[in-house]
């Protein structure tokens, strides 16, 4: 899907969004476990409201496993309820619908001793583009569930999903835009893949982030592209690379721009190992 977030439609989903948000018990924010403060949408606070909130780690297998811990830690100390997912693999999906359940309760214990009829606890997933939505939401699915009835909620083409038997679960996420304003938070959405590529120089931030390795991670691209030293220049870095590997581009010189392109996928698929970008509490 494109999406082209400009501030009419930021302003227009917002909006969707809160209507939506009127009709669950429970939010699940899902982030990026590598990036769980710049895979934030910057107003989620605003639009989620008081309503109370089960945060998704996802891709926890990408993520450092120390760093995920903290994070989830600093989530709890601030109100929510936290879990680490790998949705690609299922881990964790299995404690998510005890996890709403909990967060509902004494809404629903409301509702009952207010005399209206029991129902299942009700919840939606919002978070921007590529933190994996849609694989948490088919996941959380699974085969075991059917679509329920018509309900509030399928006027707008959403329907209501029974999970596990006990929660319903909005078939379609709220998709938020990501925080791009901050320098940081930008540069670690393009790392990680979250943003489109035209929409940033993929050469400079391969550099960056192979300068960030080099300088916390040394061992990880010494191995991995079997250099000795480690040059402190972002460019000759990705030089050396590519000239480790054979990207040679016609008249001899090294194709770094292949570098660049190499050390992002292989970053992406975890093959330089499992790193956390955000520092847990910053
Ligand atoms: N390694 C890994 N990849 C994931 C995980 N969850 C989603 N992905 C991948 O991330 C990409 C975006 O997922 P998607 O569900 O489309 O994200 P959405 O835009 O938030 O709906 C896809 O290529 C997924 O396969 C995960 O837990 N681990
Ligand atoms: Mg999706």
């Amino acid at each position: 899907m494109d999406i082209h977030w400009y501030p009419g439609h930021m302003a227009k989903t917002k909006r969707l969004i809160k209507e939506d948000l009127k009709l669950v018990d429970v939010v699940i924010e899902v982030l990026d476990a590598r990036i769980p403060a710049s895979s934030r949408n910057p107003e989620i606070n605003e639009i989620g409201g008081q309503k109370p909130r089960l945060v998704v780690l996802n891709k926890s297998d990408l993520a450092a496993p120390e760093k995920t811990r903290r994070w989830l830690e600093i989530f709890r100390v601030a109100g929510f309820s936290a879990a680490a997912v790998d949705a690609l693999e299922g881990r964790g999906m299995r404690e998510i619908p005890a996890l709403v359940q909990e967060l509902a309760a004494s809404r629903m214990a409301a509702l009952a001793s207010s005399g209206r009829r029991g129902r299942a606890p009700r919840c939606m997933v919002l978070g921007i583009p590529n933190v994996g939505k849609s694989l948490f939401i088919n996941k959380l699915v699974g085969r075991s569930s059917a679509r329920t009835g018509d309900k509030p909620g399928v006027t707008r083409g959403r329907q209501w999903i029974r999970v596990a038997g006990s929660i319903d679960l909005m078939d379609t996420p709220g998709i938020l835009w990501p925080k791009l304003e901050d320098k940081e938070a930008a540069f670690h959405l393009a790392a990680t893949g979250a943003i489109k590529e035209e929409v940033y120089d993929f050469y400079a931030v391969a550099g960056k982030l192979a300068h960030w390795l080099a300088e916390n991670y040394p061992g990880a691209l010494r191995e991995r592209y079997k250099l000795d030293t480690l040059p402190v220049d972002q460019d000759e870095l990705l030089e050396a690379i590519g000239a480790k590997r054979g990207y040679y581009v016609s008249g001899g010189m090294v194709d770094t721009l292949n570098s660049a392109r190499i050390v992002l996928k292989e970053f992406r698929e975890g093959k330089l190992g499992r790193y956390t970008l955000d520092e847990p509490g910053q």
